[in-house]
């Protein structure tokens, strides 16, 4: 199989196609591209593979999961805003350890895949639903974290956004002080973000754990995140340790403003 002819960048993707669905070898072999700055999933066409997340190979697999997409730069391109350790650890044992336990929730719940994506799962999830909440908003908000951080440092917002968001905060910096005041004071684990609220505003807002503002049932202000800062300890303990707010103001350096652009349109 010549995996060239089945990637696209990630960075053209939309949420709508965020449920990765594809061979699990495919994805092995995909993910083994990742640091040559390929890469996502063929979503259409694909069958059934051998997928376990649990590597029990006496259950079977349902014919779909979510699976976690390559990281398209390597763990050091952030470097020394976010350490290659860190990143090495978030993605490979945080991050993973979301997209199988989601994996798991999944396939206890009964629930049909046929069509789902994360976009349209999130909303549904109610307060109860605590495995499928932890783990499939895990899967998202990592996934938008890694799109949105931009190795070699940030471009500015622009276009209309960049109107939108001066009209909205004040300024662009009035928005990286609102921004990083909701990521500092989160209390314990959590995101901060920026959203397209329910009345089609711009706003910056926060969660606990891994709420996801598509969690419509659960989440205070719900919303389209378009950016948003993983502030719990293991996303900046190893090179901030304490220093949050450090690790707050390096991030906002590394963000690339087409892909949140791009998040605002899905
Ligand atoms: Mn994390």
């Amino acid at each position: 199989m010549d995996v060239q002819e089945d990637c696209i960048d990630v960075h053209t993707l939309t949420w709508k196609t965020h449920l990765c669905i594809m061979k699990k070898r495919t994805f092995i072999k995909l993910a083994g591209t990742a640091g040559a700055g390929l890469l996502f999933a063929p979503l259409a066409g694909c069958t059934n593979e051998e997928s376990n997340d649990s590597g029990n190979t006496e259950s079977p697999a349902r014919p779909f999961l979510f699976l976690q997409e390559p990281l398209g730069y390597e763990f050091d391109a952030l470097e020394p805003a976010i350490d290659a350790m860190t990143m090495e650890i978030h993605y490979s044992k945080h991050h993973a350890g979301y997209v199988n336990k989601l994996n798991r929730a999944m396939r206890a719940s009964g629930m049909s895949t046929d069509g789902l994506t994360l976009e349209s799962l999130l909303p549904t999830i109610a307060l109860d639903q605590t495995a499928l909440r932890q783990n499939g908003g895990g899967h998202f908000n990592h996934t938008l974290y890694w799109r949105t951080l931009e190795p070699g440092g940030a471009s500015e917002p622009s276009g209309d956004l960049r109107d939108e968001m001066v009209e909205t905060f004040g300024s662009l910096e009035e928005f990286q002080a609102a921004f990083a005041q909701a990521a500092a004071t989160r209390f314990g684990s959590g995101w901060a973000w920026l959203i397209r609220n329910a009345e089609g505003k711009l706003e910056v807002t926060s969660t606990p754990n891994q709420d996801n503002p598509l969690m419509h049932k659960i989440v205070e202000t719900p919303g389209q995140p378009l950016l948003g800062v993983d502030v719990w300890e293991h996303a900046y303990y190893l090179n901030y340790q304490n220093r949050r707010k450090d690790y707050i103001a390096a991030f906002l350096q590394h963000i690339n403003w087409d892909v949140v652009a791009a998040n605002d349109l899905a």
